[in-house]
């Protein structure tokens, strides 16, 4: 073993004891007297503003009913942050109620989650719940604590996908998001009814390279989604991690790979590997109709410059949200066969994603950073007879509560070293004198793809303060109130120099309730940044 082992595993020790500590004590709000049924959905990269439950443009033009049920039935939380924008980290923090630093999985495939650790499903498995699990899982290491699983491998495939399960890897025929649902109803409609059940459903969509079902191809061809304000944003008034990321729709993402611009004859090698390959004949030939014919157009338009952006933002809207429309229609099917069981009455659906995603805003697609369009993630929470229909929350609540709240609903005590707070007060309408004002933030996926600079920071109803750090030192401050789209840095601005030293206090206190410091992430950088750097440059 070697001596940085030995160290990085003290600091660890010293940052899990801390957190011991500083611990506060857990509440357990359950009085329900039948034991719920906890069904949680997840998405990946499901941006708030794609949902129509959120008011946003956007989702007014491709309106997501199902998931607004949802809303309609339960409360929709307007400010729920993730503790890390990125994919395994935030699956990783949803399992342990612990921030990455703690809980060991702090970036994507840098380590396979440690699948011996305290999860909310194992204790709830431990008393007496059905655990379940069905769709992406993207930890490295095989899921534990569930009864079943059934998940795809890696980052998944959107056609004839692969499946691992406890008897090993196989192939379905069909639509990922189709399949997951189907398995799932599978589920439900053959579990043990004795038993009360925890059952997760994640579904790939709506990740990159966002490929739609079939039959929804062309669903939003005559629509004309409006450019987000931001859209032609240099980042001139933010720092040099907005400056430097490479995350663009006119720079990184790709006409070929993302926007399916490649005629059959020139396929572009990394999406025929992982999509074209895949599919039948018959599937095919309704992808090449369909994507041949805009290629055809797109090359007689020759765009350029700023048309070129616009057409790429229409084209990545149109597909993203096709992925959508399956997610929908998922929700729609679990939410009437739980309906027309009888199971709604004592089940709480949530409705969620791993985080929040750009679609155009700063001119960005993906996620990472601290900023509000990414680390803000959509949250709905039905639970009749509990939570009040047409509810609206504005606390600040967290991936890092998900655990503790599954755990107070089901009436298990909530462990110690969680670190989070049980959102269940809130669900009854009362938020608790003790509730967070302050969220704290850690990144670390540098150099990864899209090349975000590692940074945390801390988030307060109405400010933000963020620290990049490693191969730079800048911070950035933002007034949320003044400055809604973050896009005027006021971190040098002598008007908020009493803000910035009371933020920078605040932060401090927080990395020490959480058990993160600066000898931790320093451990926590990479060894092999130059190889890093050219493996994730394209
Ligand atoms: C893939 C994507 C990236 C994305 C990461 C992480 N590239 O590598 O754009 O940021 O996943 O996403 S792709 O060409 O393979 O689509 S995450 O949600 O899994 O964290
Ligand atoms: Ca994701």
């Amino acid at each position: 073993m070697s001596s940085l082992y030995c160290k990085k595993e003290a600091i660890l020790l010293i940052a899990i004891a801390m957190v011991f500590i500083f611990g506060a004590c857990r509440n357990n709000n359950s009085e329900t007297n039948e034991t719920p049924n906890i069904l949680f959905i997840m998405s990946d990269d499901h941006a708030w503003q794609a949902i129509s439950a959120y008011d946003s443009e956007i989702a007014g033009l491709a309106p997501t009913p199902n998931i607004d049920r949802l809303a309609k039935q339960g409360m929709r939380f307007n400010r729920c942050l993730v503790t890390n924008s990125i994919c395994g980290p935030s699956r990783a923090t949803i399992l342990t109620g612990k921030y990455g630093h703690i809980n060991g999985f702090y970036s994507n495939e840098i380590t396979d989650f440690n699948s011996e650790q305290q999860t909310f499903p194992k204790l709830m498995q431990k008393a007496g719940y059905q655990t379940a699990l069905i769709g992406k899982w993207h930890l490295g290491s095989l899921p534990t604590g569930f009864d079943y699983w059934d998940i795809l491998p890696g980052q998944g495939h959107y056609y004839n996908p692969d499946f691992i399960n406890s008897s090993g890897i196989y192939t379905e025929e069909g639509y990922v998001t189709d399949i997951i649902t189907d398995k799932t109803l599978n589920w439900l409609k053959n579990r043990d009814e004795k038993r009360p059940f925890v059952l997760l459903m994640h579904h790939k969509a709506s990740h990159r390279e966002w490929e739609p079902a079939l039959k929804n191809l062309g669903h939003f061809k005559n629509v004309t989604f409006p450019y987000p304000e931001t859209l032609f944003n240099k980042h001139e008034n933010m720092g040099t991690a907005a400056r430097e990321a490479d995350m663009s729709i006119a720079r990184t993402m790709r006409i070929d790979a993302d926007l399916k611009m490649w005629a059959d004859t020139t396929l572009y090698q990394y999406t025929k590997v992982n999509t074209y390959d895949r599919m039948n004949d018959f599937q095919r030939k309704i992808w090449n109709d369909y994507y041949c014919q805009i290629k055809e157009e797109f090359d007689v338009a020759n765009l350029r410059d700023d048309d070129l952006v616009k057409w790429k933002f229409q084209r990545y809207l149109e597909d993203y949200l096709s992925t959508i429309l399956s997610v929908d229609e998922s929700v729609g099917k679990v939410l009437d066969y739980l309906k027309n069981s009888g199971l709604d009455k004592n089940t709480i659906v949530i409705y969620t994603s791993d985080q929040g995603f750009y679609l155009g805003e700063n001119g960005w697609f993906d996620k990472r950073f601290m900023y509000e369009i990414s680390c803000r993630t959509p949250l709905l929470i039905s639970w009749p007879n509990v939570v009040k229909p047409a509810s609206v929350n504005n606390d600040i609540v967290s991936n890092l509560d998900f655990a503790e709240t599954f755990l107070d609903v089901a009436g298990i005590r909530i462990p110690n070293d969680m670190q989070g707070e049980s959102i269940l007060p809130l669900l009854k309408g009362k938020t608790p004198s003790y509730w967070r004002s302050e969220h704290y933030y850690h990144y670390y996926a540098y150099p990864d793809w899209h090349m975000v600079k590692r940074h945390y920071g801390i988030t307060t109803k109405r400010y933000k303060l963020i620290h990049f750090y490693y191969d730079i030192d800048e911070w950035e401050l933002y007034d949320l109130q003044n400055d809604p789209l973050e896009i005027n840095n006021e971190y040098n601005n002598p008007e908020y120099e009493k803000i910035k030293i009371r933020l920078e206090k605040q932060l401090e206190k927080l990395r020490l309730k959480f058990g993160d410091s600066e000898e931790l992430q320093k451990l926590l950088l990479p060894e092999n940044p130059d190889e890093l750097k050219a493996k994730y440059t394209y």
